[in-house]
């Protein structure tokens, strides 16, 4: 596939950077508190990946879909789900997107498209077939994101719902964000082939092999494979090339990481690179900047008070929303 020569507007690149920065303020936040004890959870970081999702997002909207993973809160953020009914859930309590009972491995959220999130990996790829499928027999235009690591291409599921969408000419997306490591294996040693995207072949659908990065590449890969989807020509693999700052779950030493490495991609972090690049382009002051910023800050400050404050869910609910209502006792 040609690589795309579209570049966003400046107000689309813009707002890639708003859900880039909300993403990594969260990111940064979550992780003082949780490093206080005031919550206690695990966390899989994000942060590095901050403009795959942002860059995904601005072509979606609430009734397309994605499926993500553990390491999803930039996915969930990105596409919408509110800063506060997501610390609720995340903290377990009964003012979250499940009522607490998703809990930070399991968020799920509807109303904004964000349909499941798993600790299983490769599972999210047929969970998005099915709501492709679904899409496709109802005659809806939405479209299905999968989103997952570069550890999950080697999961049977991936090569069964790579398949079984090109088969059907589902509208699906398969991205893949490879952070480089699959929780503390290195890329090469857990994968035969160079570019995950090359896999795309055996299923003959675009395999797209993009700097997740770079906005402008990230975006215009990212519209490409959404339009194919809505305009019924099939499924598309994004392989998106990023680096993951922290070790695999928040607590990891990640000694196993090559320390040069690391230190070179946190010198090249794509959200302060984006955000100096918007005023060199004078899209947008400093000043205008720092407001956003604060607002953001500010959002989240009264996300976590939120979730402090709400109750845990009662007791009873154990068993509410698990079954259905015929079976209940
Ligand atoms: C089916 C399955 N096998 C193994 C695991 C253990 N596990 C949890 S995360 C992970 C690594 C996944 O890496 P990758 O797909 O690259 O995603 P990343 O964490 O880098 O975002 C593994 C092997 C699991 N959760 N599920
Ligand atoms: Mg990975």
């Amino acid at each position: 596939m040609s690589e795309p020569k579209e570049k966003p507007d400046g107000k689309t690149l813009l707002e890639i950077y708003r859900r880039a920065t909300l993403v990594k303020q969260n990111d940064e936040r979550f992780r003082s508190v949780i490093k206080s004890g005031k919550l206690v959870m695990p966390y899989y970081s994000p942060r590095g990946q901050e403009i795959i999702p942002a860059a995904l997002s601005v072509h979606l909207d609430d009734d397309d879909t994605i499926c993500t993973i553990y390491r999803g809160i930039h996915d969930m953020l990105a596409k919408g789900v509110p800063v506060k009914s997501l610390w609720a859930e995340l903290a377990g309590r009964v003012t979250g997107t499940c009522k607490g009972k998703g809990g930070p491995m399991h968020v799920t959220d509807p109303s904004h498209g964000v349909m499941v999130t798993t600790g299983i990996v490769g599972s999210s790829m047929p969970i998005a077939n099915g709501l492709a499928l679904a899409a496709q027999v109802r005659g809806r235009r939405s479209v299905s994101v999968a989103c997952f690591g570069d550890g999950a291409s080697n999961i049977g599921a991936f090569h069964e719902a790579l398949n079984l969408a090109s088969v059907w000419k589902l509208p699906v997306v398969f991205l893949c964000q490879n952070n480089r490591y699959a929780e503390h294996t290195r890329y090469e040693y857990g994968t035969a082939i160079a570019r995950i995207a090359d896999r795309a072949s055996s299923y003959s659908m675009p395999g797209i092999h993009v700097d997740g990065n770079d906005p402008d590449a990230m975006w215009a890969a990212a519209g490409q494979a959404i339009e194919r989807a809505r305009a019924g020509e099939g499924p598309t693999l994004i392989e998106a090339m990023t680096f993951r700052f922290h070790g695999h779950v928040f607590g990891d030493a990640d000694g196993y990481m090559d320390k040069a490495e690391k230190a070179a991609a946190i010198e090249c972090d794509p959200v302060p690179k984006l955000r100096a690049r918007l005023i060199a382009e004078q899209l947008v002051s400093e000043a205008e900047l720092a407001a956003l910023e604060a607002a953001i800050d500010k959002e989240i400050d009264e996300a976590l008070a939120f979730a402090l404050e709400s109750p845990f869910p009662d007791p009873v609910e154990l068993r509410r929303d698990v079954y259905a209502e015929e079976l209940q006792a």
